[in-house]
């Protein structure tokens, strides 16, 4: 199954690491075919190389769009060595075989990334190069196709013995290239979307680049791996891990929760963090001091926050840093960090410190996965954002400035977390959150327990539901944990029956009319 290399095509964008390579295959006797950048590269390092056109016989043409669309490559990539027909097709037509490629496509990500304008990102779509890879890739029995640096020094790696590329390897390759070509599609797919300005993610591609394989998943006998989109927004996927073991699969799903939802606060009114576990906010809180705000969120569940994920909406500081080392934290992430701070975590090097420039827009539009047996669910991000003049007050009494403050900072916590969600807050702390429970009722009481076992005095606190309460159950449950404010979207048929039991107790109550579920 081993395949003598005595032709490689090379044709790339990247140049990077081009010519090595082709030294490389030179010295082994390798004969080199190029199109006219490529070429020029190489030629210019001093090293034998073909222009394609000799081979073809027709010059690249119309701005470069034809330059390798022809049966003379084509049936170079795809012919068959063993197979009598294509034998005598290649003979017939003077089609050379092809056993190598090397072809990295036109920067189409790179120019849509950068905003280039209609015409530059329609003129970066690469026809000739997916066409190569992806014929190359089918003739896999014989040609060996790369597509990314890496994949050079495998193959010469491969070829050090005998100047021949084993079928194992080939098959590597290709799964690759089609990995590559296929997120190509999705790209550009993506960025006519864009165009178009459609919202629904219908008749889209979706595809990513590999970031990181992980040792397993969720649990230890799940296969993990983690793929970023691209041109990703600003968040998990660009962040930088300045220290840490790797990130593992929880670590990576948690981080982004956190990430997420700290990106609600702006820096600009002031510093806020946030501590997830298992995805859910076990505390958040903003506070004059970035370190402050870590405290008041660890106040919020200090049992819950061992081995927990720290969200920061500011420059991590070393007053801060010196705080959340006290405890064991998996990872934390912020958007920078200055160097004493930095200079503190050094020496807990087990702590993962990620930093981003600046935090994802909250209000940013996207899409959101979830797989199904069989599929995948795709959404629009939840980009809701409620403002004061949003609020609909249904009760007698309305609500004072500061409960308003309060129902706000609880209602935009409740949508980062699972339902149902009850969230308790007061002074821009949450003082209790009840996640994941399969009623509602329970959801007020867990959070009302917290509160409790903390020693936080729900007393005057502010109550939001992420969804409205069907029944007043568990209004009443907040009611008689002492919160005075209830923040929930309403449009329930039983709206009437918790206005008037919110009323009894003297709450006031508003209804947002917007619904955050995570389920
Ligand atoms: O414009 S194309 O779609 N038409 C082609 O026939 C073709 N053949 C190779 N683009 C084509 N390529 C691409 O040119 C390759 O994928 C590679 O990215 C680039 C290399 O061009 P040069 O060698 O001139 O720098």
């Amino acid at each position: 199954d081993r395949v003598k290399v005595r032709r490689a095509l090379l044709s790339v964008s990247d140049k990077t690491g081009l010519v090595d390579f082709a030294r490389a295959l030179a010295d082994r006797g390798v004969e080199l075919v190029s199109t006219g950048g490529t070429r020029k590269a190489i030629a210019d390092a001093g090293l034998p190389v073909k222009d394609i056109s000799e081979l073809t016989g027709f010059p690249e043409m119309m701005d470069g769009r034809v330059k390798t669309l022809h049966p003379i490559v084509h049936g170079g990539l795809l012919g068959v060595r063993d197979a009598p027909e294509h034998k005598a097709a290649m003979e017939a037509h003077g089609i050379g075989a092809i056993d190598l490629v090397y072809v990295n496509l036109y920067p189409f990500e790179a120019t849509a990334a950068a905003g280039g304008d209609y015409e530059t990102c329609v003129e970066n779509i690469d026809i000739g190069g997916p066409a190569m890879i992806r014929s190359a890739a089918k003739n896999h029995g014989y040609v060996a196709i790369c597509t990314e640096p890496a994949d050079m020094q495998e193959v010469v790696d491969g070829m050090a013995e005998d100047g021949a590329t084993s079928l194992d390897l080939r098959k590597r390759l290709a799964a690759r290239a089609y990995a590559r070509t296929a997120a190509y599609d999705a790209a550009i797919s993506q960025w006519f979307a864009g165009q178009l300005g459609e919202a629904a993610p219908a008749r889209r591609a979706f595809a990513g680049e590999l970031v990181q394989t992980m040792r397993y998943g969720e649990n230890p006998h799940q296969a993990a791996a983690f793929y970023r989109f691209p041109n990703p927004r600003t968040g998990v996927a660009t962040a930088t891990q300045l220290q840490g073991k790797e990130l593992s699969y929880n670590n990576i799903n948690d981080t982004d929760a956190a990430f997420e939802l700290i990106a609600e606060f702006d820096p600009g009114k002031g510093p806020a963090c946030a501590i997830i576990k298992h995805a859910n906010p076990c505390g958040v809180a903003t506070g004059g001091s970035l370190r402050e705000a870590y405290e008041r969120a660890l106040a919020c569940d200090p049992t819950s926050a061992f081995g927990g994920i720290v969200a920061l909406n500011t420059r991590l500081d070393a007053a801060t840093a010196e705080k959340v080392l006290e405890i064991f934290t998996e990872v934390v992430i912020a958007p920078g960090a200055d160097e004493d701070a930095v200079a503190l975590f050094r020496k807990k090097k087990n702590v993962r410190l990620l930093v981003t420039e600046g935090l994802p827009d909250p209000t940013a539009p996207g899409e959101v996965f979830r797989s199904v047996s069989g599929g995948f669910l795709v959404q629009g991000r939840d980009a809701a954002r409620l403002t004061p003049a949003d609020l609909k007050v249904v009760t007698k009494r309305a609500p004072t400035e500061a409960e308003v403050r309060d129902m706000l900072f609880a209602f935009t916590i409740a949508k980062h977390v699972k339902s149902n969600a009850i969230v308790y807050a007061k002074d821009g702390q949450t003082l209790g959150v009840g996640a994941g429970q399969m009623n509602r009722k329970d959801s007020a009481r867990i959070a009302a327990l917290r509160a409790a076992d903390f020693g936080l005095d729900l007393t005057g606190s502010a109550c939001a539901s992420e969804a409205f309460f069907p029944f007043p159950d568990g209004l009443l449950q907040a009611a008689d944990a002492g919160c005075t404010a209830v923040i929930q979207p309403g449009g329930s048929i039983g709206d009437d029956k918790v206005i008037a039991a919110a009323d009894e107790r003297g709450l006031a109550m508003v209804f947002t009319g917007v619904r955050v579920f995570r389920h």
